[in-house]
């Protein structure tokens, strides 16, 4: 049970093609690696694609209802000798960040984030790591339960993994829960260049806490700077494009819902922020932290929780109500792509002209409007090659203004058992909608401004249209108040 170093045979890559784009598109299994089976080292599957791939119930193992990872996928294992083995390749990646914005990032088997690794309580696993970054790195199985020797933190706990090396882990899922795995080497560069996955043991007993859908994804952030694809990896807080699974919306694919599901999100934070993460339209209850299950008497419902660095949750609800409903973390800054975090407010100022005067001199200048931002959703500003609108999207009632770490929740009744694609645009019932006043033009009466009450800083007293109040200042000092 030692992490041992050893020769690499050039391993087996497959590429798993999403057939079109969008949720459903493809359907892989653990049944896809039998071909090499009987290989010494199992397969390292390669993916290319940012689709969301649908995990069919396993068809050999213990059972489990697998989860569904946005824009990512899970990783097929195989069974040798009472392990199921798992092959990931760390290696530099291209991912498309957001709708026609392409990142060069690292990652494994293809993709940043990584695949998802999904075990069952009790399973004996082995983990083949092979390095194929120009540095050393390490696998750290953030949250398990497992021999100190397996932890990962290079220097540690074991040799750093070098280039060309592969390293194997092994350790017993010893607890169902939520996890994530990323490097314990050159952490801050790795972690920076996307090097993370989400990783869920099931529970032994199927019927423990099911639910009919079981959506997860990691929390990250990248600073590229507008026109460039590498991230700067000294950034410590100011990043610019905030992701989910290295996605920004509306490149993040909906959380399609049957209506009447019980419903579980499981994300993990793996930013240097935390992350309020708030629901529309319904409760929800934390099930799950780093720890593992909470009490039932322990949960409190709640529509926003704060999701911190290091952290994983996993939070449940029915979903009982149809529509479209916004899901985001509510950092105002959160939801927005790059550009613009450095412009001076200019509401209320009346700058016209001087904009076209600058735009002379500096061809991509661009100044907030004096009647605030909402005309950059609507106009999508001239910016540079490889970089993603400030606010973007379109819905059907216009812009959506939003980026970053943002999607919707689709509630559907006519969504089918395990039907993950996107059933399109809610339709809304007629008169649910809020409506414009379409009666005569009104001037609202205002309210009285009898009850405020200014402070004259002359006099100290009370001023305005309100009861004046007299105010006695005593002075603490020495008890001697009123001298
Ligand atoms: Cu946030």
């Amino acid at each position: 049970m030692k992490a041992n170093t050893m020769k690499t045979p050039a391993p087996a890559r497959r590429r798993f093609f999403a057939q079109g784009a969008g949720i459903g598109a493809a359907l892989i299994g653990a049944a896809a690696v039998s071909r090499v089976a009987q290989a010494t080292v199992p397969e390292a599957p390669l993916r290319d694609s940012a689709a969301t791939v649908i995990t069919p119930l396993p068809a050999k193992g213990r059972p489990y209802n697998p989860v569904v990872t946005l824009n990512s996928w899970t990783l097929p294992w195989r069974m040798k000798d009472g392990y199921k083995e798992f092959h990931l390749i760390a290696e530099p990646v291209r991912r498309e960040i957001g709708p026609g914005m392409i990142a060069n990032l690292w990652g494994y088997n293809g993709q940043s984030p990584g695949p998802t690794i999904e075990v069952v309580e009790g399973d004996r696993v082995r983990l083949f790591v092979t390095n194929k970054l120009p540095e050393h790195t390490t696998i750290h199985w953030h949250g398990q339960r497992l021999p100190n020797g397996m932890d990962g933190v290079g220097g540690l706990n074991q040799p750093q993994i070098k280039p060309g090396e592969t390293y194997v882990y092994e350790f017993i899922a010893r607890r169902a829960g939520t996890f994530m795995y990323h490097p314990h080497a050159d952490e801050m560069t790795q972690m920076a260049m996307g090097m993370m996955g989400f990783w869920v043991t099931h529970p032994k007993d199927p019927k423990f806490m099911p639910v009919d859908r079981d959506f997860c994804f990691l929390l990250n952030a990248y600073d590229i700077d507008p026109g460039s694809a590498t991230p700067q990896i000294n950034t410590m807080l100011d990043f610019n494009l905030w992701t989910w699974n290295s996605r920004t919306f509306p490149g993040i694919d909906p959380l399609v819902c049957r209506m009447g599901d019980r419903v579980r999100i499981r994300v993990g934070n793996l930013t240097m922020t935390n992350h309020p993460m708030h629901l529309h339209g319904h409760e929800f209850v934390v099930t799950c932290t780093d720890g593992g299950w909470t009490q039932p008497s322990s949960r409190w419902p709640e529509v926003t929780t704060d999701i911190a660095v290091g952290q994983m949750r996993a939070f449940e609800f029915e979903a009982t109500e149809p529509g479209d409903w916004a899901f985001h973390c509510h950092k105002s800054h959160h939801t927005m792509n790059p550009m613009g975090h450095d412009v001076p407010t200019m509401i209320g100022v009346d700058h016209r002209g001087v904009a076209a005067k600058i735009n002379k001199l500096v061809p991509d200048y661009m100044v907030m409007g004096e009647r605030g931002m909402a005309d950059m959703g609507e106009m999508e500003m001239q910016i540079p090659d490889n970089t993603l609108p400030m606010m973007t999207g379109q819905g059907q009632f216009g812009p959506i203004e939003m980026g970053g770490m943002f999607t919707t929740v689709k509630v559907r009744k006519g969504q089918a058992k395990n039907d993950y694609k996107d059933p399109g645009p809610y339709k809304y019932p007629p008169n649910t909608v809020a409506y414009k006043w379409a009666g005569e033009s009104l001037n609202p009466t205002r309210a009285p401004t009898s009850r405020m009450t200014e402070i004259d800083p002359a006099t100290g007293r009370a001023t305005g249209g309100g009861k004046s109040i007299e105010l006695t200042v005593r002075k603490p000092a020495g008890g001697h108040a009123g001298h």
